[in-house]
């Protein structure tokens, strides 16, 4: 007996600043709370998909909802159908590209559909896409940290069964770095791994020295050490680096990991849902990490990057960082240093009244 399949009906996307556990400081600028953007797709068959995307800053986010229910109006009627709906609207931003808000858009949009067929079906996304839900490492992702100052919080993230502890650097100089590092390392142990982000602070050169001058400090990747778009400089600096290089989550669209994996970009890669193509790009990316043997994390968005690294054949680590905990019915829980995902769909629900308190109108 076949079913019809389901159609989408609206698309509601609503605009908050969300509180978070604790402030990222980056090399560039301090993130102290979390716009998002959530989205709405409601269904013929009485489900609605949900999904949120992290707006980065404020500034964005009005565009965004707009730019979000524009194209909702064009989804109306529309089967819920993401393959075929991610075709459509690349013939529809074929000429303007994919990078920016028109990608952060289609991307909430496909895990929203997504989630509706997961919900349909009652199942969780990783049973819908041939998996099962199973515990994913995970990993504490921190700003700017001091080990003095924050030695309290990083002997909680152990304390909670974290197995790796991600820091930044970028901020300071070369030294500063070394002095951060070395003290976070001996807080640690030698057993947990130790990623350090740079986000895309330091040129090809630098990059180098500081990696070299970190090495005896066995970390377990160097992340985003160079400009994202500067491919040519990840392999430079991948050359002679001492440890792992990772990167990904401003790689846009499968397209741009296979442009990154064929310049030898990085050992590893992280691509961000809302960066890659929701659901549906993550899939494709998965099988192009599985043929070259890359292991594959994710950036940000916890709860729906758990039931994809459930079917992900290079899976690594998943990334926690709470930006939506305060907003969600169901946040994503660390047992053990993992997270399992929960559905039916992406397991996202909207916790309202948390909601209409941050609500940015
Ligand atoms: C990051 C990106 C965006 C917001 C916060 C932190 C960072 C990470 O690059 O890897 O988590
Ligand atoms: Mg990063």
């Amino acid at each position: 007996m076949s079913k019809s399949v389901p159609a989408i009906r609206s698309v509601k996307a609503r605009a908050l600043v969300a509180p978070i556990p604790r402030p990222v400081k980056t090399a560039f600028a301090e993130i102290s709370a979390a716009p998002l953007v959530l989205i709405d797709v409601e269904t013929d068959q009485g489900v609605t998909g949900r999904a949120y995307i992290f707006a980065y800053t404020t500034l964005t986010l009005k565009p965004l909802v707009h730019l979000i229910e524009e194209i909702g109006r064009e989804l109306t009627d529309k089967p819920v159908a993401p393959y075929d709906l991610m075709k459509a609207m690349d013939a529809k931003f074929r000429l303007l590209g994919w990078q920016g808000l028109v990608g952060m858009a289609v991307s909430g949009l496909d895990m929203a559909c997504w989630d509706a067929l997961g919900q349909i079906a009652d199942r969780p996304m990783s049973e819908l896409l041939g998996g099962s839900p199973r515990p994913i490492k995970a990993y504490d992702s921190y700003g700017v940290v001091d080990p003095v100052a924050d030695e309290k919080a990083l002997r909680r993230s152990l304390d909670q069964g974290f197995r790796g502890i991600k820091i930044k650097g970028g901020d300071g100089d070369a030294a500063n770095d070394e002095r951060v590092v070395r003290g976070v390392r001996a807080l640690l142990g030698p057993d947990i791994a130790l990623m350090i982000d740079f986000n895309q602070s330091l040129d090809p050169a630098e990059a180098t020295r500081r990696i070299a001058r970190l090495a005896p400090y066995d970390l377990h990747w160097i992340e985003e050490p160079v400009p994202q778009e500067n491919l040519s400089g990840h392999a430079k600096v991948r050359e002679t680096s001492p440890t792992p290089i990772q990167a990904g989550e401003n790689w846009w669209f499968p397209r741009g990991f296979a442009e990154a994996i064929a310049a030898g970009a990085s050992d590893f890669i992280m691509p961000d849902l809302m960066k890659v193509g929701g659901v549906t790009g993550w899939l494709q990316v998965a099988g192009q990490a599985d043929a070259a043997s890359i292991p594959m994390s994710s950036h940000l968005f916890a709860e729906a990057s758990a039931h994809m690294l459930a079917v992900t054949p290079t899976a690594h680590w998943l990334e926690f960082l709470d930006f939506a905990g305060a907003i969600l019915a169901k946040p994503a829980e660390i047992v053990d240093g993992a997270v399992t995902a929960r559905g039916p769909g992406l397991g996202i629900e909207w916790n309202e009244s948390a909601v209409a308190k941050y609500l940015v109108t």
